[in-house]
C-alpha cells in the first residue's frame, strides 16, 4: 500500500489567503525604478494586515507611478484617472460606498504639477484614503523633466540645473489638514513597511511622500533624488514599530524613549525617539523640523505628523453606513408629500 504524502502547508495571513493573491501583474517599468519596490512593500503590508483585496479601491492620474497599481493586488478594483485627477475620482467613489479601502498612487508631477488643486482640496477634506506619491523629482515618462519636487540646484542628466525652489508635499498636505503625513524612502524596507501598515490603519488622509529614484533619468550625480544621494542624506526622525490590533504582542521600551500612537482600529506605532525630542502630533514643531531639515540638504522621514482622532470628510457628511447603490429608492427619493412641503415652503 502506498501512502500519500501530505501536500505541505501553503502560508496565509489572517483571512486565510496566500501572498500571490495580493500580487498583481508583471511590471513593465525600468529594472531598479524605485516604484516597483513600493508596490512591493504594498502587496507585504496588505497581506500581513490581512485587507480583503476585493474591498480595495486603487486609484491612480498618469505616470510610471500611476501604472503601478497594475502591479499589485490584482483582484482589487482600478482607477486610472486622467492626468492629476485621481482625487476627484476617489471622492466620488469613496462617498458612494464607505466600505472601499482606497489606496491611491500618484507621482511628484501628477499630484505637484497638473494635479495640485485636485490635491490641495483632497488633503483639506481628510477622505479616507492611504495616498502615496512616489516622488522621483522628475516626469519619469515623459523622459525625465524637472517637476515641481524637484530641489533648486539639483542637476538634470542633461546637465541643466534646476532654478525654482521645490514644492514640500509634507509641509502643503499638514498646513492643509491631512491627519497622518510622512515620508519615506523605496530603499528603507523595514520604515516603509511600519507606515504603509500604519496608514491603512488610520481613518482619514493619508498622506505618504516616499522618495522613489528614477534610475533612467535621475539617478546621476548632481540629482538630489538619486539612490546615492537618498542614502546619505535621509535623516530618520523615529525607529518605527507597528504592532497591528490583531497581534498580542507587547513592546519592551524605556519609558521617555519611546511614543505610543494608537491607531484608529486599535493597532499600535511605537516611535522610538532618535537624537531629537520630536513629537508627531505637534504641527509646529512638525513644520519647523521639515523646514530645517530641508535648508540643511537632507529630508526628514518617518511619521511627520498624525492626528489619529480627527473626524474624516465621510463622518463629516454625515454619510449613510451602506453602499448608497444598494439603497432602496424609498430612501433615495424624497416622498410625494415631502416634495409638496418643500413647494409650498418654497412659495
Ligand atoms: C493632460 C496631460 N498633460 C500632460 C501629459 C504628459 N505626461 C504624462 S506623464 C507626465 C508626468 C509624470 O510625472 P510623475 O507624475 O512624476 O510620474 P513619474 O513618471 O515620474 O513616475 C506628463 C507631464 C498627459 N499625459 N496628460
Ligand atoms: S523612466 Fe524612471 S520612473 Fe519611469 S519606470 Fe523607468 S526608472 Fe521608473
Ligand atoms: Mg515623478
Amino acid at each position: 500500500m502506498t501512502v500519500a504524502t501530505p501536500e505541505p502547508r501553503k502560508k496565509v495571513n489572517r483571512i486565510g489567503l496566500e501572498t500571490k493573491v495580493y500580487r498583481g501583474g508583471k511590471t513593465t517599468l525600468c529594472a531598479g525604478c524605485g516604484h516597483n519596490s513600493i508596490s512591493e512593500r504594498i502587496i507585504s503590508a496588505c497581506y500581513e494586515m490581512g485587507v480583503e483585496p476585493e474591498r480595495v479601491i486603487k486609484l491612480s492620474g498618469i505616470g510610471c507611478s500611476s501604472k503601478s497599481p497594475a502591479y499589485f493586488l490584482g483582484s482589487a478594483h482600478g482607477f486610472n484617472t486622467v492626468h492629476g485627477r485621481m482625487p476627484s475620482v476617489g471622492t466620488g467613489a469613496l462617498l458612494a460606498n464607505r466600505k472601499l479601502i482606497a489606496i491611491g498612487v500618484s507621482g511628484d508631477g501628477d499630484t505637484g504639477a497638473i494635479g495640485i488643486g485636485q490635491f490641495v482640496h483632497l488633503m483639506r477634506r481628510n477622505l479616507p484614503i492611504v495616498y502615496i506619491i512616489e516622488d522621483n523629482g522628475c516626469y519619469g515618462l515623459t523622459k525625465g523633466q524637472f517637476s515641481p519636487t524637484a530641489d533648486y540646484g539639483s542637476k538634470a542628466k542633461t546637465g541643466v540645473m534646476n532654478d525654482l525652489p521645490p514644492i514640500d508635499t509634507c509641509a502643503l498636505a499638514i498646513e492643509l489638514g491631512a491627519s497622518f503625513v510622512a515620508r519615506s524612502f523605496s530603499g528603507d524596507k523595514k520604515q516603509l513597511s511600519a507606515i504603509l501598515k500604519a496608514a491603512l490603519s488610520h481613518k482619514g488622509t493619508a498622506m505618504l511622500d516616499v522618495l522613489s529614484p528614477c534610475v533612467t533619468f535621475n539617478d546621476h550625480e548632481g540629482s538630489t533624488k538619486s539612490y546615492a544621494y537618498a542614502k546619505d542624506h535621509e535623516d530618520p526622525l523615529e525607529e518605527l514599530s507597528f504592532v497591528p490590533y490583531f497581534e498580542d504582542i507587547s513592546v519592551d521600551y524605556e519609558p521617555g524613549s519611546t511614543q505610543e500612537v494608537e491607531m484608529h482600529d486599535g493597532s499600535k506605532l511605537y516611535l522610538k525617539k532618535l537624537e531629537t525630542d520630536y513629537d508627531p502630533m505637534d504641527k509646529m514643531q512638525a513644520m519647523r523640523v521639515l523646514d530645517e531639515t530641508r535648508n540643511r540638504g537632507e529630508f526628514a522621514t518617518g511619521l511627520i505628523y498624525v492626528e489619529p482622532k480627527k473626524a474624516d470628510f465621510i463622518d463629516v457628511l454625515n454619510m449613510v453606513d451602506e453602499p448608497l447603490a444598494t439603497l432602496p429608492e424609498s430612501r433615495v427619493r424624497p416622498s410625494k408629500a415631502v416634495l409638496s412641503q418643500l413647494m409650498e415652503a418654497a412659495r
